[in-house]
Parts: structure tokens; C-alpha cells; sequence
């Protein structure tokens, strides 16, 4: 069995999206463009009357997953709803959807939004949405791990007794994820307690990460190239602690940030923080631990890569440069999917909520 380890942990930068609104980009910035099949995550928390009016998307699905407060999404179909707390949304954009996410709580709209490319086969397919409410997402908890299985099975054998044993288990087991994914994919939502710790197998050949949210997580890392991205109006606040500077730039990109890789011991745990992507190298598990007082709180993702060329432009992610140019025509005069787009307006928008 081998186990797999940190090669890279970027900090998400916050930077401003749709209207007045603030996310946490980690998959998607810069230093993280090429985790195939993944486009990108953002951590969003965002209060009324800002979020995300009116915008098209081609080519790959969006899943939105609600931390704390609430959004409210309705697209150019009629279809319309709310994402609540634990709530996912699973939307397949295929060949295309116009749509506007608002949150509609009074408190912030706290989540993730993560895009998952579609192969070239499965760019035009039909939208459609799977909408999960949190009661409906499997649990299981065992030795301080708390698992909320999205997508793929966590926990597995282990629960599989226990329901045999307690006779609770009736149909299909309870921890499998009902969501169906063009891409394979797992997403797998950690809570850990203190001392906690748990293997997860992940399948050999996916590429995964994992990106945390509160308090920290230890995880074995080879000799880590470690990227601290910083804000250039303060110093570097953290360093490699045993590692060796091996290379420092000056990024020009929006907002500028200060980017030092170092190499530390070859075989060490590396303690992360909130708010960062951990990529993880090969192999059929990782380990994850709690080594500190404060509950941990992450999520664990993995998918199968498409290997295929990528080319994205805003919200169109296609495999070419003229299947770009496909994609803006058709939004543009409201052809192959885009029909709908022209003239709708979403409530939100015509009632001038923002
Ligand atoms: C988008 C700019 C955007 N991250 N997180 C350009 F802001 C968006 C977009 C989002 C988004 C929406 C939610 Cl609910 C959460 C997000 C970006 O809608 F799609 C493009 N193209
Ligand atoms: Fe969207």
C-alpha cells in the first residue's frame, strides 16, 4: 500500500468576482492551472446584495456546496431553488446554462464552488441539475472522523459491519454518494476531532488535493516544494521551517503576490493551515490527522484526468480556440443551447436586487 504525500501547498488568494463579491481562489490561480480534471475552487462568503448575477457557462459542471447561509440560483430555463446549509448543488452546464447565484440569507453565503472539466465527448450534453439536501448526504462517523460522503465512499467496510451488526442497514448502504458524475470523481467532506486519524483510499491515477477550512491537518509530504503566497505589502510571514530557499519571484499577476518554493526533509507530516490546497502525488491512500486542539475541517478531492487539451475562456471551457469562438457565437445569437439566453434576465437581476 502506498501512501500519498503533499508535493505543494498554495494559500488561496481573495480576490473580487461577479458583483462585490470576494472569493478564495485556490484550484484555477496561477500557481494551479493544470490539476486535470479540476478548473477550479473558490471558497466564497458572500452577503446580500452582492453574488453572482446573469452568466453563461459550456463545457464542464459547476458544484456548489453551502457551508453557512443560504443562495438562491435560477437559470434561463425556469429552473430555479436554494442551496441551504450542507446542501450541494451538482449542475452539468454541458452545452449550456445562463444563470444567476445570489445569496439569500441574511447572513453570508459561506461555500465552495468547484469546476470539473467534461470530456470532449460530453462538452454539449444536456444541462442538468442533482440537487442534494444535506439530509440526504451520507454521514458516517467512527474514532473522532466524521465523514459526508458527496461523491465516491468513505468509511466503508468499516460502517458496513456496524450496520450488519445493529440491522439498521435496509437497501443500498447508507455511505455510498446517490450523485452521478460524468467525470469519476470523489469529494469527500472531513471533520476531524483531536487525535484523530484516518486512512482514505483514493483511486491510483486520480489526481487529488485537498483544501481546508478550519483548524489544521497533518499530512505525510516528501521533501515539499512549498509555495507561500503572500501579500508584497507585508513581509513573508511564514517560512519553510527546515527547507532551503531555492528560488524567489515577484509574480505580476493581479494581485501580486510573493512566491518562494524551498525544499524541506525528504519524509516529514506537514501541518496545514485554513484556507489552503494540498496537492497529493500518486498512490492508493492518504493519511490524514488531527494533531491539534481545534476540530479540522476539510475536504478531500479526487478525480479521474481527462488528458485532454484544455482551453478556457471565462466560463467557457472547451478544447480548442474555434470551439471557443463556437461558444461566444452561440451565446451571442442564442444557438446549440444558448436559445434561451436572449433577452431572459433573471428576477434578481430585473427587480434590480443588485
Ligand atoms: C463565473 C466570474 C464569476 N466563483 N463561486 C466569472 F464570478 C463566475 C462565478 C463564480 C462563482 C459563483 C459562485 Cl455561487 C461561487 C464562484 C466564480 O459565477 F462563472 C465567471 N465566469
Ligand atoms: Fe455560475
Amino acid at each position: 500500500m502506498s501512501g500519498r504525500k503533499i508535493t505543494q501547498i498554495v494559500l488561496a488568494i481573495e480576490q473580487s468576482e461577479g458583483v462585490g463579491a470576494q472569493v478564495r481562489r485556490s484550484i484555477g490561480q496561477r500557481e494551479l492551472k493544470n490539476l486535470d480534471p479540476f478548473l477550479l475552487l473558490d471558497e466564497f462568503k458572500v452577503s446580500k446584495p452582492a453574488g453572482f448575477p446573469d452568466h453563461p457557462h459550456r463545457g464542464f459542471e459547476t458544484v456548489t456546496y453551502m457551508l453557512n447561509g443560504s443562495f438562491e440560483h435560477e437559470d434561463f430555463c425556469g429552473h430555479k431553488g436554494t442551496i441551504n446549509p450542507g446542501d450541494l448543488q451538482w449542475m452539468t452546464a454541458g452545452r449550456g446554462i445562463v444563470h444567476c447565484e445570489m445569496p439569500s440569507s441574511d447572513e453570508p453565503g459561506h461555500g465552495l464552488q468547484l469546476w470539473v472539466n467534461l470530456k470532449s465527448l460530453n462538452k454539449m450534453v444536456a444541462p442538468r441539475y442533482q440537487e442534494l439536501q444535506s439530509k440526504t448526504i451520507p454521514k458516517p462517523s467512527t474514532d473522532g472522523v466524521t465523514v459526508a460522503v458527496i461523491s465516491g465512499e468513505a468509511l466503508g467496510s468499516k460502517m458496513r459491519q456496524e450496520c450488519k451488526e445493529t440491522k439498521t442497514a435496509a437497501g443500498p448502504a447508507p455511505f455510498i454518494s446517490q450523485v452521478y458524475t460524468h467525470t469519476p470523481m470523489m469529494y469527500l467532506d472531513f471533520t476531524l476531532k483531536n487525535g484523530a486519524s484516518h486512512i482514505q483510499p483514493v483511486p491510483k491515477g486520480w489526481t487529488a488535493f485537498i483544501y481546508t477550512l478550519a483548524g489544521y491537518v497533518h499530512v505525510d509530504s516528501i521533501g515539499c516544494t512549498r509555495f507561500l503566497a503572500r501579500p508584497l505589502n507585508g513581509t513573508v510571514q511564514q517560512r519553510c521551517e527546515s527547507g532551503i530557499i531555492q528560488h524567489a519571484a515577484h509574480l505580476t499577476c493581479l494581485n501580486c503576490v510573493l512566491l518562494i518554493s524551498c525544499r524541506g526533509p525528504d519524509k516529514e507530516k506537514k501541518r496545514i493551515e485554513p484556507h489552503h490546497v494540498a496537492i497529493l502525488d500518486d498512490g492508493e491512500n492518504v493519511q490524514v490527522e488531527n494533531k491539534d486542539h481545534e476540530v479540522s475541517r476539510f475536504v478531500l478531492i479526487a478525480g479521474e484526468p481527462i488528458n485532454e487539451p484544455v482551453v478556457k475562456h471565462g466560463p467557457f471551457v472547451m478544447n480548442s480556440q474555434e470551439e471557443i469562438a463556437e461558444a461566444l457565437e452561440d451565446y451571442r445569437t442564442g444557438k446549440n443551447g444558448f436559445e434561451k439566453a436572449k433577452g431572459w434576465k433573471s428576477k434578481a437581476v430585473s427587480s434590480k436586487k443588485i
